[in-house]
């Protein structure tokens, strides 16, 4: 590795070479001059949220030595590098996960001297643990000061966080790279029931995660027009785009720490900045606010996370946004493989671009860009070389999620870039035609602009597939869909091998040791694997199977489920101003029925708030024709339901969702004719850290999409590996999920995907009548039972189903549902040996869902990368 250091210096360096702190006594040293030095405070004015920033600052010290040795070593041995380009990293919180991964060790035999206290079981955690309390503070304290790190929407924004961590874990050389908003996904707040959104200012007290690169920043230009050398009429040609309006892209890197390994992987995030030229023939010509105001229009950039999931709104700022990030991801990329002067066909073999979603598809045009305009390649053999490196994952078959931009509006933003799309396609569609010669119908369904009438876009999702050699879905039923679905012709074109699965996973330290402290000690001690390697090899687990029927190990694992349930009930409390409405005595025999996740009609969170309802109607039924509470908890036994999760702010049917579980809380919550039979509450601003003290806690979740929507889930597999049983819809991952835990541990129901079309087709052209316990439900809804102010407040849920062809299928799986439900209450109620029977089973058998799965998948099947091991 270079330096400019002269030889005689480096003894010096070596001398005064930094060391990580490695028990309880240093960390306290560290600490104590963080808080001096870094913080500038001292002992008199220290609280919990200094105390996080000097503990996050320590941890961090140890974490960047083992960046820098990270980096040094996956250069020096020069394997292939892969870069994970998303625009959503939904991180949650550092501290916590960095006290877990900090472990270097696989056995405690080969602890080393000095590390001794931090290899060792969890006397990483522990350590710390016990040193803040001797300098004052109870670590649970501190660990709550830290805002989420929410810089991502849901599912797509969490995968990418889970992967990150596992390709830490695994050693591979890999880098993130994403954008550093300034506002994530908005708080929520929910008022007389309505969702509020206000900003999440995360940076407000400083991030102690990220290390600003100054030195690093990349200008970028948009708009402008191309030039070409006199006389040159081809676009192939190497050609100057004159950009007419530049700005900054400076870096953030955040460190990645792998668990139980020293490798610390690297989280680039590009913040957009002023350049420091200034625009003096503005400034000349008086136009001074003018000029000052451009360089305000830079940091707008990246502002701001959009906050639709599942949708593209196709705004002008959003492919900015995109275009900005790419573009300081790829200049970077470049510049870091230019050193070792490889020959440009040897890109693919050194690096590795994995596309999460169509979000980053402008990075294709990029690199062709930089290859034929900057590098002077010719056009076909930077093509080569750029299909050879990309690879894309698709997360959705549902049409209004798919990328679309007005071929104006990208002309108008990129016009150099828009020139390489029509080549693109030029090229590409002349082979279709070769080998389907004369199929126009095929040609325009392929094509990557789209001729509608008046307004030409471009489908990005297109262009991904034909800038890559290989793209996945991220369940087995998804991947398949896609193939017989939106990208049916591109199977004809290149063949079914270009497309491939990667069934999605999840990280188990955080989901698993983070999230549930209790279960995995008691899995630890169970399975005799006191250093936690089945957090590294989830087929351990599977021990966990020979006790699955034994009724003292049933009982601990209740009582970790009773704990948890209980840490819930004191969350919903203090979310709930302090009043709570889940009765402690009886916690054990309440079911807790879960649904938290996006609120998207396709995800049917109104499907579970009507089956809620209709259990209310029905228990005051039997009330009414004179059963006794005790006959009513017979057949409606007791049960909480609970529901979290944001709308995008300008999506009304999911804003009136929210409305409706809130307004069926009210009454139901209010209701004391029941008697605690029955909680509702909906859980404000779902996030990260939430999920963590919530999915321990569920006895049951809900995964009820319809048929083909979904297209994986993860949050499924972190109940599952939590212990919680499911009612699912056979969509998604929840396929695979009973694949492997088997079909007498998941609770299933609903029409399958295959019958979808068809169904609907039926809603469009004969009105066939509704299940009368759907009638019920609405009848009480459209008569105002749970509106207060407005009666016909809810009108628009009933309408959609009963007018507007139910497109979700409400009607169709309704039955089914509710039939299904009540079987869950019979197994909790009445067999609750064999309840957790199937919760055991569960936890054996979840492994598969790991995200280090996963990511060898990616590594072998798709990357061609292999793990660069510490010595
Ligand atoms: N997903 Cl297209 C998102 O979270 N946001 C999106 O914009 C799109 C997909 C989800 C998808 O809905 C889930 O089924 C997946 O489990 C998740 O991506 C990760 O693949």
């Amino acid at each position: 590795i270079e330096t400019n250091i002269p030889v005689q210096s480096r003894e010096l360096w070596n001398k005064h070479k930094v060391k990580k702190f490695s028990t309880g006594e240093e960390f306290e040293e560290k600490f104590i001059s963080h808080v001096e030095w870094t913080l500038a405070r001292s002992l008199y004015n220290c609280d919990d949220l200094a105390a996080y920033q000097a503990t996050s600052q320590s941890v961090r010290d140890n974490l960047v030595i083992d960046w820098n040795k990270t980096q040094q070593r996956q250069t020096a041995r020069g394997g292939k590098r892969v870069y994970y380009l998303s625009l959503e990293f939904l991180m949650g919180r550092a501290l916590d996960n960095a006290l877990i991964n900090m472990r270097t060790d696989t056995s405690t035999e080969d602890v080393g001297e000095t590390d001794e206290t931090l290899t060792k079981g969890n006397t990483s955690r522990e350590m710390i643990k016990n040193a803040m309390k001797e300098l004052g503070f109870k670590l649970e304290d501190i660990l709550e000061q830290e805002p989420d790190a929410a810089l991502g929407n849901g599912g797509l924004g969490r995968l990418a966080a889970c992967f990150v961590d596992s390709l830490a874990t695994g050693n591979y050389p890999a880098w993130g790279y994403g954008l550093r908003y300034q506002y994530g996904i908005f708080a929520q707040k929910i008022i007389n029931g309505y969702q509020v959104e206000t900003p999440d200012y995360w940076l407000n007290f400083s991030n102690p995660w990220e290390i600003e690169r100054a030195e690093i920043q990349v200008p970028i230009n948009f708009y402008g027009y191309v030039d070409r050398p006199q006389g040159e009429q081809s676009t192939l040609a190497p050609s100057d785009w004159i950009g007419g309006e530049r700005v900054l892209a400076m870096a953030h890197d955040m460190p990645i720490p792998g668990f139980k390994t020293s490798t610390v992987n690297n989280l680039r995030l590009w913040n957009a900045k002023p350049t420091t030229e200034f625009d003096f023939s503005k400034f000349n010509n008086g136009d001074y606010k003018n000029s000052v105001e451009q360089q305000q229009r830079a940091e707008s950039i990246t502002a701001v996370l959009y906050p639709n999931d599942n949708f593209e709104q196709g705004k002008e700022l959003r492919l900015k946004q995109q275009y900005f990030w790419c573009a300081a991801s790829l200049h970077d990329i470049v510049r870091r493989f230019k050193k070792n002067k490889r020959p440009w066909s040897e890109f693919p073999d050194a690096i590795a671009i994995q596309l999460n979603d169509t979000h980053p598809t402008m990075a294709i045009v990029e690199l062709q860009r930089i290859l034929v305009d900057l590098e002077k390649l010719d056009w076909h053999k930077a093509w080569d070389i750029v299909t050879k490196t990309f690879a894309y994952t698709n997360h959705t078959v549902m049409q209004e999620a798919l990328e679309k931009w007005p071929v104006q509006l990208l002309g108008r933003l990129l016009p150099r870039h828009m020139e390489i799309i029509y080549d693109i396609n030029w090229f590409f569609l002349q082979s279709v035609e070769k080998r389907f010669p004369h199929d126009m119908d095929l040609l325009s369904r392929v094509s990557i602009i789209e001729e509608a009438a008046g307004d030409r876009q471009v489908r990005m999702a297109f262009l991904a597939i034909i800038g890559s050699h290989k793209v996945n879905g991220v369940a087995e039923l998804h991947s398949d869909l896609i193939k017989s679905t939106i990208f049916q012709d591109f199977v004809k074109i290149y063949g079914a091998n270009k497309f491939t699965n990667v069934t999605n996973g999840i990280t188990p330290r955080r989901w698993l040791k983070q999230a549930n402290p209790k279960l995995a000690q008691l899995i630890s001690e169970t399975i005799n694997d006191p250093n936690d390697d089945y957090l590294l090899d989830m087929s351990k687990l599977t021990e966990l199977s020979k006790h699955a029927e034994d009724e003292s190990f049933q009982k601990k694992w209740n009582d970790v489920k009773q704990f948890n349930k209980l840490r819930l009930a004191d969350l919903i409390k203090r979310l709930n101003g302090g009043v709570d409405i889940i009765d402690r005595e009886h916690i054990r025999n309440t079911l807790f029925d879960i649904q938290v996740k996006r609120i998207h009609e396709y995800k049917r969170q109104q499907m579970n708030i009507f089956g809620v309802i209709h259990r209310y109607l029905e228990m005051k039924e039997l009330l009414e024709a004179g059963s006794s509470i005790e006959d009513v908890a017979e057949k409606y036994p007791r049960k909480v339901s609970i529901f979290g999760g944001k709308s995008a702010p300008g999506y009304y049917m999911a804003k009136l969702i929210i409305k409706l579980v809130n307004s069926v809380a009210e009454v139901v919550n209010g209701d004391t004719e029941i008697q605690d039979l029955l909680k509702v509450f909906f859980i404000p601003d779902y996030n990260v850290s939430k999920a963590e003290i919530i999915t321990p806690a569920s006895d049951l979740s809900e995964h009820i999409s319809t048929a083909g929507t979904e297209a994986s889930g993860t949050s499924n597999m972190k109940f599952v590996m939590n212990g919680g049983l499911i009612i699912g819809t056979v969509d998604g991952a929840n396929v695979e999920i009973t694949r492997e835990i088997g079909e007498d541990n998941i609770f299933l129901f609903g029409n399958l995907s295959e019958n979808v079309d068809e169904l609907r087709y039926n809603h469009q052209f004969h009105s066939s009548a509704l299940p009368e316990s759907l009638l019920k439900v609405m009848d009480a809804v459209e008569n105002g039972a749970f509106s207060t102010e407005n009666i016909s407040e809810f009108k628009p849920l009933i309408d959609s189903i009963k007018h507007q062809g139910d497109y979700y299928l409400v009607s169709d799986d309704f039955e089914s549902y509710i039939a299904t439900q009540h079987l869950v209450d019979q197994v909790y109620h009445k067999e609750k040996k064999e309840w957790l029977k199937k919760s055991v089973l569960s936890v054996a058998n979840v492994g598969f869902f790991s995200s280090d799965r996963c990511i060898e998948e990616y590594a072998e099947t798709i990357w061609n990368a292999e793990p660069v091991k510490p010595e």
